[in-house]
């Protein structure tokens, strides 16, 4: 039988950078001075505040996240997370990957973030298969819910940049791709 998800969270075509949330997550390098991908979508939206913003953090281990202001986008923080290079997936990939997700929802219980959405970490110049990561992010944030009562996290939204991610983050939803591929 098909796994139920969790009714809060959502998945939506489109550009991360445009989306009133209280948080959206960057897909950052370890550095978080910017880069391109969704990274650089996101500080050239904020404005240049962001990247001064971020050179305080002192940078971030793949798998943790930090947070910052949003400056000139719509939503309020920016939580700056940092996905694993994929290198085959014995190097410890699907575990740091799972971080980042578990991370980023904790960064927003501490920032008093109800609402959030996640780009797909890790899975454009970092090269994880868009599949597995997929099912990676469902899975993490689905069991993370399930411990987490809606007045504190009241929706994740999975914001999917093409139309064959949506289709994938869509067919796992509804349990019709639950098996490798
Ligand atoms: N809105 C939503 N999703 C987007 C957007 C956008 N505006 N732009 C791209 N994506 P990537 P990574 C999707 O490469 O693989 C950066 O240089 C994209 O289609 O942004 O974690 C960082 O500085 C893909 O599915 O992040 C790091 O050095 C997903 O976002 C490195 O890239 C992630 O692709 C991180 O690589």
């Amino acid at each position: 039988m098909a796994h139920r998800f969790d009714p809060r969270i959502t998945v939506w075509q489109g550009d991360i950078t445009t989306i009133k949330v209280d948080a959206i997550v960057n897909a950052a390098n370890s550095t978080l001075l910017g880069g391109g991908g969704v990274d650089g979508a996101i500080h050239r939206v904020a404005g240049p505040q962001l990247l001064e913003s971020c050179k305080t953090l002192g940078g971030c281990s793949p798998g943790d996240a930090k947070a910052t202001a949003a400056f000139r986008l719509p939503s309020d923080f920016v939580i700056h997370t940092v996905g694993p290079v994929y290198r085959g997936g014995a190097a410890g990939e699907a575990e740091k990957l799972a971080s980042c997700y578990r991370r980023s929802l904790e960064v927003a219980l501490e920032i008093g973030a109800h609402s959030i959405a996640f780009p797909a970490i890790s899975t454009g110049v970092y090269g994880y298969p868009l599949p597995e990561a997929t099912r990676i992010a469902l899975m993490t944030v689905d069991n993370m819910l399930a411990t987490i009562s809606p007045g504190r996290i009241s929706s994740v939204i999975f914001v999917c940049y093409d139309k064959r991610a949506l289709q994938v983050y869509e067919d796992i939803m509804t349990g019709s791709r639950m098996s490798p591929d």
